[in-house]
């Protein structure tokens, strides 16, 4: 779809206009990017359709980026970005992923010493050229160098987010073609771990040699590694590589169980095999020469004397001890979920109405959403001040009303998404924290801080008695920033002492908590909430990340506050109200 491209120029056209600092036109490109981002339509087919009219319509798009979108769908360029592109010849978006780098810092960069790319900002940083440079510093100097280091682990690894639903495409083509009698994915993205190296695929198929043609030759393919009867392995333009691997029958579950891993995982079990004087491959389960199992996963793990253990918990972390034991946790599912608390309306910038979010979540079967729009530190954010927060409550109530007369048993809760000063205060008054339903608190400002101040910062917060909710706790930003400096065994202690809860933010470049801290939240007793922190309606289907993270963290429904009813969720939140 074009929606993607188009959406990358615009938010490259953002980038831009914020770098030249004009004010306000970057945010009107950002939101259409988003929008585009987000549609389920086409743009092509709403042009071919409704024409620059169907273009207008849709929303956050106006006269003159509707008219960018035609020019783009006509001409394949659109000129007011490679003007931009003309005048500042630089690799913006590999620049500012660089943690410190903004738009504006890369211009002077470019201006005052040429940088365009990457491995020059590097290299100028590592020659102490850029420190003496106003505005710069010895500080932002160094933090250059460790964004450069931490962009350069994190490559080569994509996020959940951006590889499933290319995943799902490919998965469901292949399941339809009639040489197919089976197919699967398997590997890391099949235990939805928070990013991913490559994709595997399993099949089962009469005619090996036709899924194998069909595989290679997908339109999105640029490099086709091998090509085999049993094995063929590609890269697709996205730059993610796929293997896709032919299993005789009698021996999927063995390469199911075998390809889904993880290695730790599966070491441990062939150590059971061991032990009982099997071998286990990915062939099968044997007893001598015999096979003994190997269709399905489910019998090499009953031959093992385990049941079946759900592929999310498959990293050697008891989970082999708790299935042995028999105490393997029911794990969250998504249908659990009865409602979003984490999502931001036009109050604040984003894209949709209260209304259109109330009917988005109706839509998914929720009880109920909860709006939390950003308090008025985060300017950036367009965050509301006390009168507005008020202004925007009076309008959840009437939406309330109104929805209570129309008979349906759904609820629009207000919330905020407040900031935590330095000093762990929060940016809005008391006397209005206290009239919202619950309130969300998270540090979205001075990230760089020390540990022990950190750490006083969030128990300020944490025992304020108006913090039901602190948002993605330790501020990781995958592939791009590292966690602040947090101690989360601390963390937990005070969430549990304080009654405050969790969240385990489904953003994909989020997901935050992770995996391995909601672990210890479960095992430290704290209560968590899966939330989207979406900016779109669409953006409320972000809640399988999260989901995928807390079932990877062992965490059960007793341990998540949102897949609880409206009554007991709201008992749980601080008396503070
Ligand atoms: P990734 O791709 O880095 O996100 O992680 P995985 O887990 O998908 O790893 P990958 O693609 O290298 O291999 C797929 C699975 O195959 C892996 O999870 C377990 C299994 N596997 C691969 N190499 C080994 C190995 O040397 N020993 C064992 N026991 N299993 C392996
Ligand atoms: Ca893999
Ligand atoms: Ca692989």
């Amino acid at each position: 779809m074009k929606n993607h491209e188009i959406a990358r120029i615009f938010q490259v056209i953002a980038e831009y206009l914020e770098m030249e600092g004009v004010r306000f036109k970057p945010y009107a490109y950002q939101k259409a990017a988003l929008t585009l981002e987000n549609l389920k339509d086409s743009v092509e087919d709403i042009y071919n359709q409704g024409g620059l009219k169907g273009l207008k319509a849709i929303p956050g798009v106006g006269e003159s980026i509707a008219q960018k979108i035609e020019e783009y769908l006509n001409t394949g360029k659109i000129e007011y970005y490679e003007e931009f592109r003309r005048k500042l010849p630089i690799d913006l978006d590999a620049l500012i992923a660089v943690e410190g780098m903004g738009p504006k810092k890369a211009k002077m960069l470019f201006e005052k010493l040429g940088i365009t790319n990457l491995t020059e900002l590097e290299e100028a940083a590592r020659s102490h050229k850029i420190a003496p440079l106003k505005g710069f510093g010895d500080k932002t100097e160094a933090n250059i160098i460790e964004g450069i280091e931490f962009v350069k682990k994190s490559t080569g690894r994509f996020l959940l987010g951006e590889v499933l639903p290319l995943a799902d495409r490919v998965l469901a083509t292949l399941r339809a073609l009639p040489e197919v009698q089976r197919a699967d994915v398997a590997g890391s993205l099949r235990r939805m771990k928070e990013t991913i190296g490559d994709l595997d695929f399993l099949a089962i198929s009469s005619q090996p040699e036709k899924v194998m043609d069909f595989f290679v030759s997908q339109p999105e393919v640029v490099k086709v590694y091998g090509r085999g009867q049993t094995k063929s392995s590609v890269r697709l333009r996205q730059g993610v590589d796929m293997d896709l691997r032919v299993i005789p029958p009698g021996s999927y579950g063995a390469a199911l169980q075998y390809f889904s891993g993880s290695k730790e995982h599966n070491i441990a079990l062939r150590q059971i095999a061991i032990d009982k004087d099997y071998k286990l491959n990915e062939y099968g389960l044997f007893e001598g020469d015999r096979m003994i199992a190997g269709a399905t996963e489910e019998e090499v793990y009953a031959k093992l004397g385990l049941p079946w253990i759900p592929p999310e918990l498959r990293e050697d972390r008891g989970e082999i001890q708790a299935a042995q034991a028999g105490t393997l946790p029911t794990l969250i599912r998504l249908e659990d979920i009865r409602g979003d608390l984490h999502v931001h309306s036009a109050w604040d910038g984003g894209v949709n109405s209260i209304a259109e979010i109330a009917q988005a979540a109706m839509a998914l079967g929720y009880e109920y959403v909860g709006i939390s729009d950003h308090t008025q530190f985060l300017r950036i954010e367009h965050g509301l001040d006390e009168k507005q927060l008020r202004q925007r409550n009076r309008e959840i109530d009437a939406l309330n009303e109104k929805l209570r007369r129309a008979g349906k048993h759904f609820t629009v809760l207000k919330g905020c998404e407040a900031n935590i000063m330095n000093d762990g205060s929060i940016d809005i008054t008391d006397e209005v924290l206290a009239e919202l339903d619950y309130v969300i608190a998270g540090i979205h400002s001075t990230f760089r801080m020390p540990r022990v101040e950190m750490m006083a910062r969030l128990r300020t917060a944490m025992n304020n008695p108006h913090v039901d909710i602190i948002a993605h706790p330790t501020g990781r930003i995958l592939k791009k920033r590292e966690e602040y400096e947090v101690a989360v065994g601390e963390l937990l202690k005070i969430a549990r002492e304080t009654g405050t809860i969790l969240e385990i933010n489904s953003y994909p470049e989020r997901l935050d908590l992770g995996d391995s801290n909601i672990l210890a939240a479960k095992r430290t007793g704290v209560k968590m909430i899966i939330n989207t922190d979406a900016h779109h309606i669409d953006q409320l289907r972000y809640l399988p990340y999260g989901i995928a993270q807390a079932r990877r963290g062992w965490a059960e429904k007793d341990d998540i506050v949102n897949a609880w009813g409206l009554k007991k969720f709201l008992e749980f939140m601080k008396p503070g109200r």
